[in-house]
Order: C-alpha cells, then structure tokens, then sequence
C-alpha cells in the first residue's frame, strides 16, 4: 500500500503530529493552486482560521484572486496574492505539483519549513510534513480529520470553509468520490452551522451573466450525428463578442451538451481568438476521447480530453466530428 493513501483513521492518528509542528512555527504561509477551486480556498481559509484559533498568525496565497462565487466565504479577506507577514512555515493545501503555485513557487521553494495537506496523487513530494489521503474526495476532509479532534477544534465559520471544499469537490455529493465518511463529515459541519443551501446558492447561481448569454447560444446551436449519439456545438470569435463573454466562460458547457439521453459523447469547439480553436471532449463511457484527443496533440481522460487547433473552425469541426463517428461506429 503507498503512503499516500491513507484512511482517515491514519490520517487523524497524525493530528498531534500537524498541531505540533505547527505549533512551532513563526507565522505561517497558505498556498494553494493557480485558478483556485471552492475546495483550494475553502481548505486555505478553514486551515488560517484554524490557526488563529491556536494563537498562530497566518496569511492565504494564491496566484489568482478567488472567483467571485467564493467571496462569500467567512476571512475571504485574509487571501492575498503576495504576502506581508514574516513566516517561517508553509502549508500547502490542494496542490499535486510546486508549478501550480504560478509566481508563488520560489516563495514556497525557499520556505524553512513545509506541510502538505492534499488528496491528489502528487506529482512531486515537497515538504517536510506530508499528509496526502488520495482517497479522501477533497482536501478539506483531510484537513477535518487533522483539525477536528482538536482543542480548539472547528467552529460555524471553518466548517462553512470545508462544507465549500466537499459540497465544489463531490459536484453537490453526485461524484463517485462521495464516500460514507464524507457525508458523515459533511453532517457534522452542518451541525457545527455549515449551511448547505446557501453554499450551493453562492456556488452554483453565481454565475456570469455573460456566461449564461453564451450558453443560450451555444445550445441553441447544437448539432448531432448518428441517431444523436454524437453532439456538438461549435462558438465562432464573434459569438463571444456577442455575448460580451470570456473563454473561461465556456465552462460547463460541453457537459450541457452530453447531457442529451441520445448523446454518447460530445465536444466543444471555440475560437477564443481567430485561428486559435481549443476543443473540450466528453464521453459517457463507450467513446475513449483521451484517445481521439491524443490524435490531435492533446490529451486527458477516458471521458474528458482536450486539444487545440489552428486555422478555421470548420476544418476542425469536420475532422473532430469524423474521428467521433469512426469510435462510435467501430
Ligand atoms: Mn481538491
């Protein structure tokens, strides 16, 4: 068995272990990954605010600011981009590699001292201290079962923090990830005043306005092919100049698309910039698109890939939707 999977009994056997290192540490640095996610900062927050709750200063580091769905979260306002306390020790929390730091990796390098709290399969081994639980579906259940059985132990607004990690983590408790224990934790945040319906209201009906007008467009242009087995839709430069709207703001919509009964898979095409064609794949199992994508110099998962391409939209869309119907029909 690797070190890495830990159960959340080993990881709580480990507790006294986290306290006391950091219980000798001289103010204390947070990071977390590039383009944070509720899991990223809600783990980031529910550690700082744990910290403080021990007597121990401590700032949140991120490379970007937190999207605008996670502001409502109780001492948003301790992330920063670049720190201002003197520290001797790092956290890291929800980072399976130092390049998802951005500019905040040479930082982090240079720290003295180094915990990791994390659930991904690391791609690297920093720190002195690691607690890495591959298993646990969110960072912020691997900081519970460290943080929970201790005095001062969690309070309404740390468990709103790891409530946002579990609920952004699991997609709402649909993923395959969403063990026994999670639920478990997840009731026990409630009753320490983690309210649910309003993290799921701040985190899902939060969205860009622009992002919704692009949707509209997009679905409303959807095309299939062989009995609606295979769906796409494709987003030309001037549909987001339409929609006053981002390339970050196609998020989500591939998996409206494969959401149709008929569709065993479907991809997204957009031209973010002209001539510059970035694709998302997405199956439901029958289709390998890490395959499809691998063909066209990208990569990814069984049931999610992606891949670029230059020059115009319909070429790319004739080749993609042809590699498509050659899996579907073989
Ligand atoms: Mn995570």
């Amino acid at each position: 068995m690797s070190e890495h999977t830990l159960t959340p009994e080993q990881v709580a056997a480990r507790r006294a272990e986290f306290e006391d290192y950091l219980r000798k540490a001289n103010g204390v640095l947070i990071g977390t990954h590039v383009q944070p996610d509720g899991d990223a900062i809600g783990s980031s927050l529910a550690v700082s605010l744990w910290l403080s709750k021990l007597g121990i200063e401590s700032q949140v580091l991120c490379h970007h600011p937190a999207p605008p769905y996670l502001e409502f979260l109780p001492a948003i306002e301790r992330l920063r981009q670049a720190p201002s306390l003197e520290a001797d020790t790092g956290i890291l929390v929800d980072l399976e590699s130092m390049s998802r730091l951005g500019s905040l990796g040479p930082l982090f390098e240079a720290m003295p001292r180094l915990v990791l709290v994390d659930h991904h399969l690391p791609h690297e081994r920093p720190g002195d201290l690691r607690i890495v639980a591959t298993n646990a579906p969110a960072t912020a259940s691997v900081l519970m079962d460290l943080m929970e059985a201790a005095e001062p132990g969690l309070d309404a607004d740390i468990a709103t923090c790891l409530a946002t990690g579990l609920v952004t983590d699991t997609g709402s408790f649909r993923f395959p990830n969403t063990t026994p224990h999670a639920l478990h934790q997840t009731a026990r945040l409630v009753e320490l005043g983690a309210d649910l319906s309003k993290i799921s209201q701040e985190v899902y009906l939060n969205k860009d306005d622009a992002a919704v007008r692009l949707l509209g467009l997009v679905l409303a242009r959807i095309r299939t092919a062989a009995e609606g087995r295979l769906a796409w839709a494709t987003i030309p430069h001037e549909t987001f100049e339409t929609a006053q709207a981002e390339e970050f703001h196609t998020e989500g919509i591939v998996n409206e698309i494969l959401s149709m009964r008929s569709a065993r898979a479907a991809f997204l095409l957009r031209e973010a910039r002209p001539g510059k064609i970035r694709a998302s794949l997405r199956s439901k199992g029958a289709v390998d698109v890490a395959q499809i994508a691998q063909r066209f110099g990208g990569g990814g998962h069984k049931l999610a890939a992606g891949a670029s391409f230059e020059g115009s939209l319909e070429a790319a869309e004739a080749a993609l939707s042809e590699a498509f119907l050659e899996c579907l029909e073989s």
